[in-house]
């Protein structure tokens, strides 16, 4: 996309000129002859950079890029004539990216100009960057869903909540039934087809506030904000079903069986976060006794 610059001069023949310069330079170019009318624009206007000249009537260009740098992200190059008494610094300190003297000479300006567009694309692949190492970090690479570093973050937050506010929270946690065997049988890759697999119908399965990870190997849990056991019970039995019914190698094994058993907790007041994990493994367990496929609270 062309980034998109608006120049800010009161002089009627400067901004004409300049609009026709950063034009035929490769931009495109907006021009406002005050600083209020250069925020009106901002307002409508997806833009990259501000070039405002400081003596204007009206507010000035020093508080016009105070107001810009306030509430938008966007670069501003400061221009003034050699006599007044505002100083480079001073621009700089308001938050300018640059500052060039008047009478303007183009070609420094297209250099300056250049130079802190190129800074801004700079800024944002690493913004970009930082934000896909930020979800990598969090995220399980085989299921994609949020790993146990996460879990365990997510849920602190969630009891700080609970405690703050007293809404309800419910975790589920979920293990494969007789996981072991089927590694055994058909190999550990067609075995993390099935977590992958998995990994789908449990988001598949979720509400918007509710989160999924992958705690352990085969294990998963579910953290249910602002939610109490029963209905926790009640989307832990729809996940039990959905996983019971579900064809997970499309016909390639036929009358291949995989079930989970869910242990359902509703957090208590106070309670360690150990322990509130350690009831839903128990909770499990019982699932497991109970014959497996099943939902134990
Ligand atoms: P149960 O019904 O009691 O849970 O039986 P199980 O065999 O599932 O339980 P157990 O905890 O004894 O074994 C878990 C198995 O899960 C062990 C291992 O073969 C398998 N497993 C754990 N992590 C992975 C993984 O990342 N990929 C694959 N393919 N298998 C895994
Ligand atoms: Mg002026
Ligand atoms: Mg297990
Ligand atoms: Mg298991």
């Amino acid at each position: 996309m062309v980034p998109h610059i608006l120049i800010v001069d009161d002089d009627l023949s400067i901004r004409d000129a300049m609009q026709e310069f950063i034009e035929t330079s490769g931009y495109e170019a907006s021009v406002a002859s005050s600083a209020e009318e250069a925020l009106d624009v901002l307002s409508g206007n997806t833009l990259e950079v501000v070039i405002t000249d400081i003596m204007l009537p009206g507010m000035n260009g020093l508080e016009l890029t105070d107001r810009i740098k306030s509430s938008h992200e966007i670069d501003v190059i400061v221009m003034t004539g050699y006599s007044t008494e505002y100083s480079y610094e001073e621009a700089i300190n308001k938050g300018a990216s640059d500052f060039v003297f008047k009478p303007v000479r183009f070609e420094e300006l297209l250099l300056r100009l250049k130079r802190v567009l190129n800074e801004r694309r700079l800024n944002q692949e690493r913004i970009h960057m930082l934000e896909k190492l930020k979800k990598l970090s969090i995220t399980d690479g085989l299921t994609q869903l949020y790993n146990s570093r996460h879990f365990y973050n997510q849920l602190k937050g969630e009891i700080e909540r609970f405690n703050r506010y007293g809404h309800q929270l419910s975790l589920l946690l979920l293990d494969i039934d007789n996981f072991k065997d089927f590694n055994d049988t058909y190999g550990h890759l067609e075995g993390d087809k099935i977590l992958v697999c998995l990994g789908r119908i449990i988001k598949s399965c979720l509400r918007k506030m509710d989160t999924a990870y992958r705690y352990g190997g085969e294990e998963f849990t579910i953290i249910l904000p602002g939610t109490h056991g029963e209905e926790a019970w009640t989307v832990a039995e729809r996940l039990r079903a959905a996983v019971a019914v579900e064809d997970f190698t499309d016909g390639k094994i036929p009358d291949l069986e995989i079930t989970i058993s869910i242990g359902v907790t509703q957090y208590r007041r106070e309670e360690e976060i150990s322990s509130f994990v350690q009831r839903a493994d128990q909770a499990m367990y019982q699932s497991k006794q109970a014959g497996r496929n099943k939902v134990s609270f």
